[in-house]
C-alpha cells in the first residue's frame, strides 16, 4: 500500500473559483464616491500576496507573529490540559505554523483525534493537510475550504473541540462583520468546544505604525500588490508606479488603515468589473483596516456573542493577546 492510500483526508468545497466575486466586490467598493473607496483585504493574498505577508512576519518591525508565537509556544500544552480539547478546528489556518505548538502538545498529550483547517484558499488547505499527515501519519484531516464569513455552518460537527483563529485576522473585519462572525463561531459551539482568538492589542502609536511602514517597503509591496491582482483577473490597467502605499492609525476604530494613494490623477479601466475609474491627484483606496484591541474590548464582545472569557494569556510586553472562550 503506498503512503499515499493511509492518509485519511477528506477536504470539502464551498468557494467556487473564478473571478466573479472579485469582479463584484471591485465594482461595489471602487465605485463609490471619492473618500470612500475600498478593496476588500482578502483580494491581497493571491499567491505572490501570501508570499509577501511570509516576508512581513519575519521583518524586525512586524512584532505580531512573533509575539503570538511565543506565547502559544509557552501556554499550548495548559490550554490543551485546561480545555480537554482533542480536535483542532483551525480558521483562516494560512501555513498552520504557529498551530504546530497547538497540535504537537494535542498530539503529546495523546489528544488529537482531528485537525480540520479551514481557508479560503484550496491550496493551502490541501497543503496543511499534507503537511500534517506527513508528521502525524493516521491523523484524520477534514480540510473546509470557505470563507469565515459564510460558511462556517459548513464546519464538520464535533465534540471537544479547540476552535482557533489566529494571526489577528479578526482585525481586519469592520465592527459589524466582527459581531457578525463572532456569532457564528458561537453558533457552531457545543458546551464542550472552546475558542481560542489571537488579537494584536493597542500600544504606543508608533510602534503600530512602524510594523505597517516597514524600512525594506514589503508592506508597501503586499499592498500595491492588490492592484496586480485586478489587472490580472480583470484585465485592469493600474499603473502600480503611480500609486504609494499609505499606513496610518485611526484611534477612533483603533485601527491601522492601510491605503493606496494615487500619486497623480489616474484613470483606469476596469473591463472585468465593467467600470471606468478616475481617481484625482492625492485620492485614496483604503485596501485593509488591522484592529488593535483592548482586554476590555475583547471581553465585551465575546460577551455580546455569548461567550465568556475564561483565559487571556499576552507575551511578557503585552504585545499581543491570546483569549480562551467558552460557550455561554
Ligand atoms: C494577517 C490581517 C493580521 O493586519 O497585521 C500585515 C495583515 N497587513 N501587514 C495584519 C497585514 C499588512 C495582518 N493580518
Amino acid at each position: 500500500m503506498s503512503a499515499l492510500a493511509e492518509r485519511d483526508i477528506t477536504i470539502d468545497s464551498f468557494v467556487d473559483a473564478g473571478a466573479g466575486s472579485l469582479a463584484r466586490d471591485v465594482r461595489s467598493g471602487l465605485g463609490r464616491p471619492p473618500g470612500e473607496r475600498e478593496l476588500q483585504p482578502k483580494y491581497l493574498y493571491d499567491e505572490h500576496g501570501s508570499e509577501l505577508f511570509d516576508r512581513i512576519t519575519r521583518l524586525p518591525e512586524y512584532y505580531p507573529t512573533r509575539c503570538e508565537r511565543a506565547i502559544l509556544n509557552r501556554q499550548a500544552p495548559g490550554l490543551v490540559e485546561t480545555t480537554g480539547a482533542r480536535e483542532l478546528v483551525e480558521l483562516g489556518s494560512g501555513t498552520a505554523s504557529k498551530t504546530r505548538a497547538l497540535l504537537y502538545a494535542m498530539a503529546g498529550a495523546g489528544a488529537l483525534d482531528r485537525y480540520v483547517p479551514f481557508d479560503v484558499d484550496p491550496s493551502v488547505v490541501e497543503n496543511c493537510a499534507h503537511e500534517l499527515t506527513d508528521l502525524y501519519p493516521g491523523l484524520p484531516v477534514h480540510g473546509v475550504v470557505g470563507d469565515f464569513q459564510h460558511h462556517l455552518g459548513h464546519v464538520p460537527a464535533g465534540e471537544r473541540r479547540l476552535i482557533a483563529f489566529l494571526g489577528s485576522t479578526i482585525g481586519n473585519l469592520l465592527p459589524s462583520e466582527r459581531g457578525a462572525f463572532l456569532a457564528g463561531v458561537r453558533e457552531m459551539m457545543g458546551p464542550s468546544d472552546r475558542f481560542l482568538l489571537g488579537t494584536d492589542l493597542l500600544k504606543e502609536v508608533g510602534v503600530l505604525e512602524a510594523a505597517y511602514n516597514d524600512r525594506e517597503g514589503v508592506t508597501a509591496a503586499f499592498n500595491l500588490n492588490v492592484l496586480r491582482v485586478i489587472n490580472r483577473e480583470l484585465g485592469a490597467d493600474f499603473d502600480l508606479e503611480a500609486f504609494e502605499h499609505v499606513a496610518t492609525f485611526d484611534p477612533g476604530p483603533s485601527w491601522v488603515e492601510l491605503r493606496l494613494r494615487a500619486r497623480s490623477e489616474q484613470r483606469v479601466s476596469i473591463p472585468g468589473a465593467d467600470l471606468e475609474l478616475t481617481l484625482a491627484p492625492g485620492e485614496e483606496i483604503r485596501t485593509e483596516v488591522s484592529t488593535k484591541f483592548t482586554l476590555d474590548v475583547l471581553a465585551r464582545e465575546l460577551a455580546s456573542a455569548g461567550m465568556e472569557l475564561e483565559a487571556f494569556f499576552t507575551d511578557p510586553a503585552g504585545m499581543f493577546g491570546l483569549s480562551l472562550a467558552a460557550p455561554v
